[in-house]
């Protein structure tokens, strides 16, 4: 859709509807360039709202005909997107019939949202405001309907026909419609219009049938086109062990008979939790151990759980308007992360499963302060729960999502795991088949924990801004006693001046001299207690006293990253060092090594003529030397910052010198420990056949980190390695890794290898994802390389390169944007430039992927002033672009907006 002037959509508008609708039978007539949708329709008076007109909306649709009660309305008055029609007294009872004849050509339909094609067949994507682009309908998920659907297509091209619920009857069609047969699908249960899907498609399947936790058998599908039918084994697993684990965890059992999922190459997100019919971008779907790595298995596995648990989370409570996304994403989100730290430690139970879980937590907090907390510094800085929005499909942020789920957890940490469960038993018991609130959520969890006070917890939603915890403590020898005082602010975001003070769980502990935790004893208690606590934060500034203290301890502070903030504490170099030896916490002791990488990088990029202390090498020798420490952990604590979360550390941000300042570490650390990262290749080798498994994946990520360190030094023998390892690899993580190292380095091999790569899995569209993102994002190693925008030109006009699929975009652009700060804010001003003039030819094709492609330049006003100038005018030639859609207004306009 085009607009001119954006509108804002306030959350304090929301208005119940007049009209809402009980059933919905749809019947589809598809054809590619022009298909017929014929929707009938039972509405019903809303007993709840004031009376009002019927509104219908839409979004690039041709209307054939409208009936109501069989009738045409008087005086329907009709928009390109809505429809509003009086129903008179006396037609009304309290009920009215309609039927809505609409004409559509998915062949056209770029902006994969609604109906569309993909390799000649069709799929739908509904969320948030898809369905309007399919048929006339209050498309809002406030009215949940029951869905009946009916497809009728051409049998040789689509043989088959999915759509959500029951499948109750198929068949030939009758003559003058020879070659053409129908499925029709049945959903017993009510949905909002966002949750409906089809596919229409030539596909094979994997089934299986289970039964559930009652004893039911459900049959479980996943389709696919036929060749890549023998890379859905590991989905298949995934989903059993999703369901397994909701019922075991939550008590929540499959409702349907038969659940579905389907693959789709071209899908502007990840997946999508149809009711009984999820659709995924093949990405997250299909994998072998020949094409997919260790970290796309996990992927899997968390996003088909993601998906089977929105069952639950998101369809059977669903929300009430769109403000209210975190509702269903952010405790989803936590429930997969819940899940995937279970599965991980369940595979390594014999080893405790504990270090397991510590990494899963870790990679979330990475991508939280990596993604989220430059959101929430930028001009797109919003609540969890947004107060107003232009355009609801730039809302699927990582604010919501991951900042949610920390909400979520620091619920689930104040509640216990038992209260938090009594809490959603009971929000189940309320709201199933409704659409509620967040302040319902909330209310709920209170009320199931004998009125547990959460009025301030609710801050959480309403403020924007990551919280700062600036924590300082005073020891005193004489009676020892530690005396720590811990302060919040939350900083001003845009519209959002004044901020209150949040409920903060703070889980702490005391380091002794020896390394270890010491059992804590706060005044007033007779008793020292766990060596962990949870402090509760929830005044400006509180203080908090620790007694009974043998000598100075060292404060461990937000362990397991308590709460979604930063935290701010002046520990010297040493202390960095002594925790990132002994720290108990294996999140505390990872983000010790974080927190000292930040402070070398930050000062070797104020002064290029800085040297990589000693101190630092010396503190990460000890750290990869450490056998004792599971080597997933290793390669986590041993792998420097992203330049992203660096970038939102510096003030003004300098990209190029924080480039060269990595490219020195990198080559410090990979020259000076070069014996211990050869040692670790050498010790950590895996034989044998490639299994899914977190020890094995720990171990091939340590050695890829080995592999890249080794090569950015130029280390002769740990090039060699690389070359070698690549040649001989038998699975896709150990080959991408030793590509990646080769194509992080000044070797004259990289050119060779990615040539061989490419040659090797030239016919597989996902595996060149990765060949495109890894060539986008790979760093300048020597004077005579290429420049990456150089390269990323050329790779344009790759034969396999398409603007139209989202996956290539992501991979080549989104990684150039987002993941190559050091060479895409060239000096030269070329790079923004180029983003220009991508985001205008993207937004005429799929204004979601170009708005997703336009936030990288949000956070502009943080850079150096020489690139500002440059940034500046790039905006406003995008913001001037005819046509421009809603969704890129929205994020160029706020970027600019004084
Ligand atoms: N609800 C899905 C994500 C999703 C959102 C929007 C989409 O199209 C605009 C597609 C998918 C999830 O959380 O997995
Ligand atoms: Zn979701």
């Amino acid at each position: 859709m085009r607009t001119e002037t954006p509108q804002t959509i306030l959350r304090s508008d929301y208005q119940p509807l007049a009209w809402t609708v009980t059933d919905v039978d749809l019947h589809f007539a598809l054809d590619p360039a022009n298909t017929l949708v014929t929707s009938r329709l039972t509405l019903k008076r809303n007993p709840a709202a004031p009376a009002g007109p019927l509104v219908l909306l839409g979004d690039e649709l041709e209307l054939m005909s409208l009936k109501i009660d069989g009738c045409e309305p008087a005086a329907p008055r009709i928009t390109d997107t809505r429809i509003e029609i009086d129903i008179s007294g006396d037609l009304a009872g309290d009920t009215v019939s309609a039927e809505i004849v609409t004409r559509i050509a998915p062949e056209k339909n770029t902006s994969l949202s609604g109906l569309y094609t993909s390799r000649g067949g069709f799929f739908t994507q509904c969320e948030a405001e898809g369905f309007r682009r399919i048929t006339w309908f209050p498309d809002r998920p406030d009215v949940m309907a029951r869905f009946t659907v009916t497809l009728e297509a051409d049998k040789a091209k689509y043989p088959v026909l999915l759509s959500n619920g029951n499948l109750i009857g198929q068949g030939d069609l009758a003559d003058g419609n020879t070659g053409r047969h129908f499925a029709r699908w049945e959903d017993p249960f009510v949905k909002p219009s966002y949750l409906f899907a089809l596919v229409a498609a030539d596909l094979a399947v994997n089934e299986r049938k289970i039964k559930t936790m009652s004893g039911r058998e459900v049959l479980l599908q996943i389709w696919t086109e036929a060749d890549a039918i023998d890379r859905t084994g590991h989905a298949m697993e995934s989903l059993i062990r999703a369901i397994r684990w909701d019922e075991e965890r939550f008590g929540l059992e499959l409702d349907l008979e038969r659940f579905m999922v389907v693959a789709v190459s071209d899908f502007n997100m990840g997946a999508m939790e149809n009711k009984g019919l999820n659709i995924f971008n093949s990405k997250l779907l299909l994998a072998t151990p020949e094409t997919a790595t260790d970290v796309d298995y996990e992927n899997i596995e968390a996003v088909v759980a993601h998906e089977y648990f929105h069952n639950w989370t998101g369809n059977r409570v669903t929300c009430r308007d769109w403000f209210q996304l975190t509702l269903k994403e952010g405790l989803t989100v936590f429930r997969d992360q819940e899940f995937t730290a279970d599965m991980l430690a369940g595979m390594v139970a014999n080893e405790g499963g504990d270090s397991a879980r510590a990494v899963k937590r870790i990679d979330d907090v990475r991508v939280l302060r990596a993604a989220q907390f430059p959101e929430d510094a930028g001009p797109m800085a919003h609540p969890i729960r947004p107060d107003s929005y232009q355009e609801i499909n730039n809302f699927y942020t990582a604010t919501v999502y991951e900042k949610g789920a920390e909400v979520i957890r620091m619920l689930h940490t104040l509640l216990g795991q038992e209260g938090f469960r009594n809490g959603m038993d009971l929000y189940f018991s309320y709201f199933d088949g409704q659409a509620v609130t967040c302040d319902d959520f909330v209310e709920v969890m209170s009320e199931a924990n004998n009125g547990f006070d959460l009025d301030q917890f609710m801050r959480w939603y309403e403020q924007a801004g990551t919280p700062r915890v600036k924590a300082s403590g005073v020891w005193n020898a004489a009676d020892g006693s530690y005396t720590l005082t811990l302060a919040q602010s939350t900083p001003a975001t845009p519209g959002q001046h004044v901020k209150q003070p949040l409920v903060i769980p703070v889980a702490v502990g005391l380091i002794g001299a020896d390394g270890r935790d010491v059992a804590l004893r706060l005044e007033g208690e007779a008793q020292p207690g766990a060596t962990t606590r949870v402090l509760k934060l929830t005044e400006d500034a509180q203080v908090f006293r620790f007694v009974g203290l043998a000598g100075e301890p060292v404060p461990s502070l937000l362990r397991g990253f308590s709460a979604p903030v930063i935290l701010e504490l002046d520990e010297d170099d040493a202390r960095l060092a002594f925790r990132m030896a002994h720290d108990a916490d294996p999140c505390n002791r990872w983000d010790a090594a974080q927190r000292y990488a930040e402070r070398v990088a930050l000062a070797l990029a104020a002064d290029p003529a800085a040297m990589v202390p000693e101190a630092f090498v010396a503190a990460f020798r000890t750290l990869l030397n450490d056998g004792a420490l599971d080597p997933a952990f290793r390669a986590q604590a041993l792998a420097l910052p992203g330049e992203a979360y660096l970038l939102e550390r510096m003030l003004p941000a300098d990209p190029a010198a924080l480039r060269g300042a990595l490219v020195r570490m990198m080559r410090a650390l990979g020259a000076t420990l070069a014996a211990d990262w050869l040692d670790v290749v050498e010790r950590l080798q895996l034989a044998g056949a490639y299994r899914y498994h977190p020890g094995d994946a720990g171990r091939r990520a340590l050695v890829n980190l080995a592999l890249r360190y080794l090569a950015a030094a130029g280390v002769g023998e740990g090039l060699a390695l690389a070359e070698a390892r690549f040649a001989a690899a038998t699975n896709m993580t150990e080959r991408f890794g030793a590509l990646a190292a080769l194509v992080q380095s000044a070797s004259p091999a990289r050119t060779a290898a990615l040539q061989a790569f490419h040659d090797r899995h030239r016919d597989d569209a996902l595996v060149l994802d990765k060949w495109f993102a890894l060539q986008a994002g790979a760093w300048s190693w020597d004077a005579a390389a290429e420049s990456a925008l150089a390269r990323v030109r050329v790779l344009l006009s790759d034969p396999s390169f398409s603007l139209s699929n989202p996956n290539k975009v992501y991979a080549l652009l989104g990684t150039f944007f987002r993941a190559n700060p050091g060479e895409f804010h060239a000096a030269d001003g070329s790079g923004h430039a180029f983003w220009a003039e991508q985001v205008i030819a993207l937004d005429a094709r799929n204004p979601q992927v170009a708005a997703r492609m336009a936030r990288a330049l949000e956070n502009w006003r943080r850079f150096t002033p020489t690139l500002q100038a440059s940034i500046r005018p790039q905006l406003e030639r995008v913001l001037a672009a005819e046509g421009l859609s809603a969704d890129v207004a929205e994020i160029v306009g706020k970027a600019v907006a004084e």
